[in-house]
């Protein structure tokens, strides 16, 4: 309604806007799920760091209310409250009712909107059941609410007076049920992001608080007056580093700011995230491809230079120079432009180059000015060389005549089926469960591979020593894809790779170990959501003909409170003990069978996250292993990343 409350042309257009939006929610925020969920938040907080970077907003605060309401505060200018001249309105209705107005209105600068979806505000307000603004500007306190998805319920107006200092938005909303799944915030969802984006933007204040629970009233704050150091820092707090101090290089040019902070760790896996507008560039891009050329580039002209790279010796790859290497890279750019399928890939070549200069000269500095920490570098690239080349001996065991030794050994029981697409393999511990799956499946498409041996743990092992690990190279062999820099996906010869282990802790364990190996050496297998846990049942309830199998004590419990009181009286009710111990009728019935079973998809949602899961379980240090384990007992059990 426009201010003589009235109904004209306008008005009807913007609704039909955001009615647009409620009808097709999927194309403005990707997913009416949990990820749908919390995107909103995303929108909003995205708003305020756009006035962050714009150099006018110091403190950020998100609370989680009870319901589930979200609130987002700010110290910014306040979003403008004077009558847009082209909607006749205020500039903050126009911002929450007209698709895309955030940035038509805004001026300049870094807008964090330049990502998949960033759509704005006036999606959030499409998408809630009702959503209220507060501007502190001018010594006034400018209220407006919205009901509906996104209808007004009166123009904005002054409700009070503020210190004629105080500035800044604040925003709460109610997602509307009737298009989420779900309406339950996840607060260390939030809490991950909150703090990227804490590390992401230096000096920048982001206050988390759970309002849910009366007890939390004071909430997380994070920022760090390092940034991206610090974020290195983070993640490798629970690893070893060659060198004590983070290298932190910056740059800019035109507009385009870069910088990128890096420090060297003694094991084997690196860490290489990089970001534009605080956006995660998953699949690199222009300013990554900079920085691997340049630090490649550089290493091989020190070493050298200095002699530790004799001539006769080959140059290191890129590859050798990222082993143990944590590293972010943060791009800020006022036009970026995201390529590829996911848009997770930067594509403006004139960033390579300036990520080249800046990371080239600063990087060389660095080598120059501290010839131990170079030494340590430089030497760890040359042995990530040499078992590069050790491992490339190592695995032509494991090509195609392996399949037909491996097959001919018993080991691999595989399916008729040649068809990935409907071919599935069982990882399943112990020879006599192995026994069991393979009496129990579907020859056609079932393929067995039972793990005779502990397989090694690969955290703490170079490919070269993960070859020689007999039960890794079975994995590997029957995989099909190769392994190191012969990995080739498209060749997975199975659809599904399920781990089937017992429900107890040594189950948990090789769970892990399985987990640690596909991670390390065949993460875009996890990525491309190919790696499965069969769940197999923790219960058996017998009554008269009826056999009942349960995942859970909850389960049981609920599926006993279910039945009539005389059978409950009578029902037979048995802890299965281990897959070993079912018969292969049963461990298809419960375990096996398409139709019957219950399989938990394994991904690798947040790489950070996993990665320092890892690093707890199967790291050097004894200590955080304890103590997560004490943490964790019942997760372990249970132990899905
Ligand atoms: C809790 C959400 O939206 N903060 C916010 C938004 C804006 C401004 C300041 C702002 C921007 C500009 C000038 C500008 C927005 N303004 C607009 C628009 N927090 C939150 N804080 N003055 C204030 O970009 O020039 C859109 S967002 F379009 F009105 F300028």
């Amino acid at each position: 309604m426009n201010n003589e409350n009235h109904y004209d042309a306008s008005d009807i257009q913007v609704l039909e806007g955001l009615e647009a939006v409620r009808k097709r929610p999927g194309m403005y925020i990707g997913t009416t799920d949990v990820k749908g969920l919390h995107h909103l938040v995303w929108e909003i907080v995205d708003n305020s760091i756009d006035e962050s970077l714009a150099g006018y907003c110091n403190n950020i605060e998100v609370i989680i209310n009870k319901g589930n309401s979200i609130t987002v505060k700010d110290d910014g200018r306040g979003i403008p409250v004077d009558i847009h001249p082209k909607t006749k309105k205020s500039t903050v209705e126009t911002v929450y009712t007209v698709l895309h107005a955030g940035g038509k209105f805004g001026g300049g600068g870094y807008k964090v909107s330049g990502g998949l979806h960033g759509v704005g505000a006036s999606v959030v307000n499409a998408l809630s059941k009702w959503l209220e603004v507060t501007v502190y500007k001018n010594g006034n306190i400018n209220f407006m609410r919205f009901e509906d998805g996104g209808h007004p319920v009166e123009p904005l107006k002054v409700i009070g007076e503020c210190d004629i200092n105080r500035t800044g938005t604040t925003v709460t909303f109610k997602p509307d049920s009737e298009i989420f799944d779900t309406d339950i915030y996840d607060y260390n969802t939030l809490k991950v992001r909150i703090r990227e984006l804490a590390f992401l933007n230096k000096g920048l204040k982001i206050t988390l608080r759970d309002d849910r629970d009366e007890e939390d009233t004071t909430g997380e704050t994070f920022v760090y007056e390092g940034g991206i150091s610090e974020y290195v820092k983070f993640i490798n707090q629970e690893k070893t580093p060659i060198h004590e101090d983070v290298i932190h290089l910056e740059g800019s040019e035109e507009n385009v700011m870069f910088e990128v902070a890096l420090q060297y760790t003694n094991g084997y896996n690196d860490n290489i995230y990089s970001f534009v507008n605080n956006i995660n560039t998953h699949d690199g891009g222009t300013h990554e491809e900079g920085v691997r050329r340049a630090l490649t580039r550089v290493i091989n002209n020190y070493a050298k230079k200095s002699g530790i790279l004799k001539e006769k010796d080959e140059s290191l790859t890129s590859d050798d120079v990222k082993e143990g290497l944590t590293m972010i890279i943060s791009c800020k750019h006022p036009n970026p432009q995201f390529e590829g399928q996911t848009k997770g890939r930067l594509g403006n070549s004139e960033v390579r180059k300036l990520a080249d200069n800046v990371f080239s000269e600063g990087f060389e500095q660095f080598l120059l000015e501290n010839p131990d920490e170079a030494r340590a570098i430089v030497e760890k690239a040359m042995l990530a060389c040499r078992a590069r080349n050790a491992a490339k001996k190592a695995r032509e065991i494991t090509r195609k005549s392996d399949l037909a030794i491996s097959n001919f050994f018993g080991k691999l029981s595989d399916c008729k089926s040649k068809d990935p697409k409907v071919s599935e393999i069982f990882i399943v511990e112990g020879d006599s469960a192995g026994g069991s799956a393979k009496k129990g499946r579907d020859s056609m498409t079932q393929a067995i591979l039972p793990l005779r041996g502990k397989i090694l743990n690969v955290e703490k092992a170079r490919l070269d020593r993960a070859l020689s690990n007999e039960e890794i190279r079975a994995i590997i062999t029957a995989f099909g894809t190769g392994i190191g820099d012969e990995f080739n996906l498209d060749k997975l010869r199975y659809d599904k790779i399920i781990i089937m282990t017992d429900a107890d802790v040594d189950g948990a364990h090789i769970r892990v170990l399985l987990l640690t190996l596909f991670y390390r050496f065949f993460k875009p297998i996890v990525e491309a959501g190919h790696i499965y846990a069969a769940q197999p049942p923790l219960f058996r309830i017998m009554h008269g003909k009826t056999r009942k199998y349960v995942l859970t004590e909850e389960e049981k419990d609920e599926y006993l409170a279910s039945l009539p009181e005389n059978i409950r009286a009578r029902a037979e009710i048995a802890r299965m003990k281990g897959l070993g111990e079912m018969d292969a009728e049963e461990l298809n019935e419960t375990t096996m069978d398409i139709e019957k079973r219950v399989l938990r998809k394994i991904t690798v949602d947040d790489c950070v996250a996993a990665d320092a899961i890892f690093e707890k379980l199967m790291g050097d240090e004894v200590e955080p292993r304890r103590k997560f384990i004490e943490e964790n007992a019942t997760f372990v059990e249970n132990l899905d990343i």
